[in-house]
């Protein structure tokens, strides 16, 4: 394999290039007797789902191992490690995201028509979820089988994705509880969604899976998984505010919260605001497909200013978790919280 580590060669064409080695790896499993029909079909299928993001999570397994490992030159082995694991979450999210598309009846990511609104895909996306899952297994095998921590990293995939999958049962399950209930929709049950269906995967993940390759007991890691908790659903809370306000040509998808009578922050912020008659606009005019309707709803949270709303939330989320950063024991640590931190604040996409 090309050198990994020369000073020339930043971090994502690296990590890039171990995209393409786990692909081929994956697309010559001899587990499997592919034919050249399902061979293609993989292959399409990882290339339109896996490496068009931001590719945030996965980057930060690599720079939160470099960040614990404090200055030592990595190995190229060491490094290839971190990067398959960044991989490993990358595939984690595309898997949930090729769901979460059908789930919510979106219609494009990363500024392409979501998978399964592929003609010739469908509802086969379904199965395409389960493979993408079924590769990490099959990444984590062939890396890491031989690895003091490998019962650890399999546990925690099983323990995030349990928390993910039980997120998006909250998040569906409460837009269509009894008859369309807005009152329902208060700060500790949107909390609780985000919590679950974002923050584990989007943001303890990457980081415990840094901490198990540099030798340490995740069980001793509390403080750091509850900094992050509250980071993945200052995340999501941006999430829900994009939505609506973010523009669909930089985030690559056109929002559907309010179609959908989504729990979203922004909702939730609009009922506490409301007075009676801007509450009785929204409970007629939210979670319906009509799309005067959805700007009437859009005019509203303009009237109530939640873009100002937001903002203050914004920048009081942030010296919040700085603070709760720098009371951190480890600079180590610290330095790996702020950089992930600084990857996600205000940003527009
Ligand atoms: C997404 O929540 C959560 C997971 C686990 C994919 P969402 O539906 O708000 O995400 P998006 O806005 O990207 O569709
Ligand atoms: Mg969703
Ligand atoms: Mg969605
Ligand atoms: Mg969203």
């Amino acid at each position: 394999m090309a050198a990994l580590n020369g000073a020339a060669t930043d971090m994502k064409s690296t990590f890039r290039r171990v995209y393409s080695t786990l692909k081929s790896e994956l697309l010559q499993d001899p587990a499997f007797d592919f034919t050249d029909d399902s061979r293609q079909w993989v292959d399409r299928m990882l290339e339109y789902n896996v490496p068009g993001g931001k590719l945030n999570r996965g980057l930060s397994v690599i720079d939160s191992y470099k960040l614990l490992q404090e200055g030592r030159e990595l190995p190229e082995d060491e490094i290839f490690l971190a990067c398959a694991l960044g991989w490993c979450i990358e595939w984690f999210q595309a898997y949930f995201l090729v769901l979460d598309d059908i789930m919510d009846n979106s219609h494009t990511r990363r500024g392409q028509p979501c998978w399964f609104r592929m003609p010739e895909v469908g509802i086969i996306a379904v199965n395409d979820g389960i493979i993408l899952r079924n590769h990490i297994s099959r990444i984590l095998r062939r890396h890491f089988r031989e690895k003091p921590y490998y019962v650890d990293l399999l546990d925690l995939f099983n323990e995030v994705e349990f928390q993910t999958a039980s997120g998006q049962m909250i998040d569906l399950i409460t837009t269509h509880e009894g008859q369309k209930d807005l009152s329902k929709y208060t700060i500790p049950v949107h909390h609780r969604i985000v919590q679950y269906k974002t923050a584990y995967y989007s943001f303890y993940l990457p980081v415990a899976c840094a901490l198990l390759m540099a030798g340490e007991n995740l069980d001793k890691h509390i403080d750091v998984k509850n900094i992050l908790i509250e980071m993945g659903t200052y995340f999501q809370v941006q999430d829900d505010y994009l939505d609506c306000f973010g523009d669909p040509e930089v985030i690559g998808k056109i929002g559907t919260d309010i179609e959908d009578f989504k729990c979203s922050w922004l909702v939730v912020k609009a009922l506490e605001l409301a007075n009676e008659e801007q509450k009785k606009l929204l409970h007629e005019c939210y979670g319906k497909p009509d799309p005067i309707l959805v700007a009437k709803v859009k005019e509203l949270y303009n009237a109530l200013n939640l873009q100002g709303v937001f903002a203050e939330y914004e920048s009081k989320s942030y010296e919040k978790l700085i603070s709760s950063i720098e009371a951190h024991p480890s600079k180590a640590v610290q330095a790996v919280l702020k950089s992930f931190l600084e990857k996600i604040y205000k940003r527009q996409k």
